[in-house]
């Protein structure tokens, strides 16, 4: 799966652990340092409160806590766990480790990417518009570990109730509505995947990938992502990101990497230290990336971005689509139904619960009820329309 071959002398699980120690201590220092993490605090608008989004802005990331009640995470961590056993017992394989059907055989789009145990399936290579210039440590699992195992699943509108639910969380779509402007559209989601002792690193990047040179650009042209934790995470397992770096326009990642001497724990960055049903939110201008998880403890992260609207009209296909897309009103209309189906689906589930009003689709409520129609209509295979930038 790598263009690159894993480093000669390579770390063991516990040597790599051990060697991250002291740089996992001095990040917890520096992000408690941060004041920019706390509940989902709301203005008499229904908007983000000045504050909290002049935290976001400042240093690029934001820590939600307590978003995500706990019926709701063990409903999300149910389907998450169902998507991951379902998944090919190996790339390619047409049935799971239990011998059925692996889910999505029949999707557009392939739900699941694989990596070697603790392998970086991106660093150094040319995949995902290069945007992974170096290559993370990548150590070496123990002898019992798989050949491959789960990376990425996507498409948890389409296979996780609970996951369309959770699209259409007013408390979420508030916020994407304070950053990106009422008439906010979405990217993408993915589910990061990090099994204790197996999962694989993201090497370090910014995600975005169209705009930088654009005269208009500014800190917030790439959109941010959420991630739903549906587990504690730690410093060992969660994503890191280098404050304030959102607004550095294009940063020479090889040149850094080059500078710390080649090695990953790259100076000034911070963890993203979460509890079950915390959301943090990321500009994707940022440096961030994750290390194999050596820890004894896994993650999963559902991942989902949104857009301004200016930023992604009109722009061509990039990362997972292709070049020849061109995000035009129709393309951009679909996709963002996804979103109002979610709302929908939420309301009938959480019936005391103040549905959001999402601007684009006021007045179209009714045609985009959750039903067999817009099961066909919307939701299947939506994710050929995500709107990568
Ligand atoms: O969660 C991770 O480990 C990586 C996340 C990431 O790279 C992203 O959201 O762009």
């Amino acid at each position: 799966m790598n263009e690159l071959s894993p480093l000669a002398n390579a770390p063991s699980r516990a040597e790599h652990a051990a060697g991250l120690a002291e740089y996992q201590a001095d990040g917890v220092r520096r992000a408690a340092a941060i004041d920019n993490r706390g509940p989902v605090r709301l203005g008499p608008d229904g908007r983000l409160h000045p504050e909290v989004l002049a935290a976001y802005w400042e240093h690029g990331y934001y820590i939600f806590e307590d978003v995500i009640g706990p019926d709701e995470v063990e409903a999300l961590r149910t389907d998450a766990i169902n998507m991951l056993e379902r998944a090919p017992v190996r790339p390619g394989a047409d049935v799971d480790a239990k011998g059925r059907p692996a889910l999505g055989r029949d999707h557009a789009r392939e739900p699941y990417t694989f990596t070697k145990p603790l392998g970086d399936p991106w660093g150094g290579t040319t995949k995902l518009n290069g945007r992974h210039p170096s290559q993370m440590a990548q150590p070496v699992a123990g002898s019992d570990a798989p050949e491959e195992v789960v990376f990425l699943m996507y498409g948890m509108c389409q296979e996780m109730p609970a996951g369309l639910r959770v699209y259409g969380n007013p408390k979420l779509l508030a916020i994407a509505a304070s950053i990106n402007g009422e008439d906010f559209v979405p990217y993408n989601d993915a589910i990061f995947v990090k099994q204790a002792g197996l999962g694989g690193s993201v090497a370090w990047h910014q995600d975005g990938v169209t705009h930088w040179n654009n005269p208009n650009w500014d800190m917030g042209i790439h959109g941010f992502n959420f991630q739903v934790q549906l587990y504690e995470t730690t410093p060992a397992n969660c994503l890191w990101t280098k404050p304030g770096t959102h607004k550095e326009g294009r940063i020479d990642i090889k040149k850094l990497v080059a500078e710390n001497g080649d090695a990953e724990a790259l100076p000034g960055t911070v963890p993203l230290v979460c509890q079950p049903g915390d959301v943090t939110v990321v500009n994707r201008q940022m440096l961030h990336g994750s290390f194999a998880n050596t820890s004894e403890l896994q993650r999963i992260s559902l991942t989902f971005g949104f857009h301004r609207r200016a930023s992604v009209l009109g722009q061509k296909g990039a990362l997972s689509m292709g070049a020849e897309t061109v995000y035009d009103k129709k393309r951009v209309s679909e996709r963002s139904a996804v979103i109002q189906v979610g709302i929908d689906a939420r309301s009938k589930h959480f019936p005391d619960e103040a549905p959001f009003q999402y601007q684009p689709f006021v007045g179209l409520e009714d045609e985009h009820r959750l039903n067999d129609e817009t099961f066909e209509r919307v939701i299947r295979d939506y994710n050929t329309k995500d709107l990568a930038i």
